[in-house]
């Protein structure tokens, strides 16, 4: 079959000799994850129709105002998970503690814990600004049988086994990889359908696209000074272009395709960063670096960081390889 007409479905039974541990629950996991994206995306779609964009009211652990759509995708991305007995654990940044799913047979057998961000740049909801939901795949590292632990979601990104985005934007996107490179695919909405449409993706080594929140720049550490500095001089290719749509995934999907940095740095208003390590930057991080890109804190590559708790945060440098070594230069300075 031509690549590009192949659906998810096919791909994933073609593909499933590729998984490491090829017992089939890996292809079940991001099929349940194809089927919770489309029911989502059909909310999103609707989202400016119906009476659902707005705060719930209710704050999550992060301190936001939480929207009804992150409400209904966490819920619908979580039951999902849940009916087809597929994980033994799920976390997710709207839920303060870890879900351990023991099964029909309450045995806690599965192998696999995802962690995600349901519904990433929900503010950016009702301005009609594309949003995005990201998840990250291990195997459990405790004992298969037992209740899943704060172990087996406090792996280093380096252990993943899958991650990915949906994109709900112009056109609904599905992008993952499970070690093997980078594919993409597009929703036919008319059938209901994912279709193969970017196979292979890669970042180009280098790119003329930064993107960060300049309006914190007096917040910035110098590195990150000097480095939008740079961007902006006029010397051989730059200056570049400043692209921040203040949605993760959309401004990744765009620097992966174009090439191009994104960049969440340390400010004295987030000391830390502001972007999770565990369910934005190492599923993130995982896809860039299959991509053939880079992803750090500014100093050490962020799959290596062993984190220490669910909703910890870290400082975020991801995209085009020279590009975010050229940014860590700047930042070596000040070390
Ligand atoms: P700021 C959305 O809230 C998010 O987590 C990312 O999707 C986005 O890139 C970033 O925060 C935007 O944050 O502080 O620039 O508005």
């Amino acid at each position: 079959m031509e690549e590009r007409n192949k659906t998810l479905g096919e791909f994933i039974i073609e593909k499933q000799g590729e998984f490491q541990y090829s017992t089939g629950e890996l292809s079940r996991i991001i099929n349940s994850i194809r089927l919770a994206a489309k029911v989502v995306n059909y909310k999103v779609n609707k989202a400016g129709l119906v009476d659902i964009v707005g705060a719930a009211g209710e704050q999550n652990i992060q301190g936001e105002d939480q929207q009804k759509l992150d409400v209904y995708a966490n819920e619908v991305f979580i039951q999902t998970l849940i009916n087809r007995e597929i994980v033994c654990g799920i976390a997710s940044e709207e839920n303060d503690e870890f879900i351990t799913v023991a099964g029909s047979d309450k045995g806690h057998n599965n192998k696999y814990v995802v962690l995600m961000d349901p519904l990433d740049g929900s503010s950016n909801i009702d301005v009609n600004v594309s949003v995005g939901t990201i998840f990250s795949v291990f195997r459990r590292i405790t004992p298969i049988g037992s209740p899943a632990t704060s172990e087996d979601f406090l792996q280093p990104g380096i252990n993943q086994v899958a991650a990915g985005y949906v994109i709900y934007g112009t056109s609904t996107m599905l992008v993952y990889t499970t070690g093997h490179g980078v594919n993409g695919f597009t929703l036919n909405p008319a059938i209901g359908a994912f279709y193969l449409s970017h196979p292979n993706m890669k970042y180009s080594e280098t790119g003329n696209i930064y993107s960060i929140n300049e309006g914190n720049y007096v917040h910035f550490p110098q590195g990150v000074k000097d480095y939008i500095k740079y961007c902006q001089s006029e010397e051989e290719d730059r200056p570049y272009t400043s692209r921040y749509i203040g949605s993760l995934v959309s401004d990744f999907h765009r620097n992966m395709i174009k090439g191009g940095i994104y960049i969440y740095p340390t400010s004295s208003k987030a000391p830390h960063g502001k972007l999770r390590l565990l369910y934005e930057c190492n599923p993130m991080a995982f896809i860039a670096e299959q991509a053939g890109g880079k992803a750090s804190d500014g100093y050490n590559r962020i799959m290596e960081i062993q984190p220490k708790e669910l909703h910890e945060r870290a400082p975020f440098f991801c995209g085009s390889k020279k590009m975010v070594e050229k940014a860590e230069e700047f930042m070596a300075n000040y070390k």
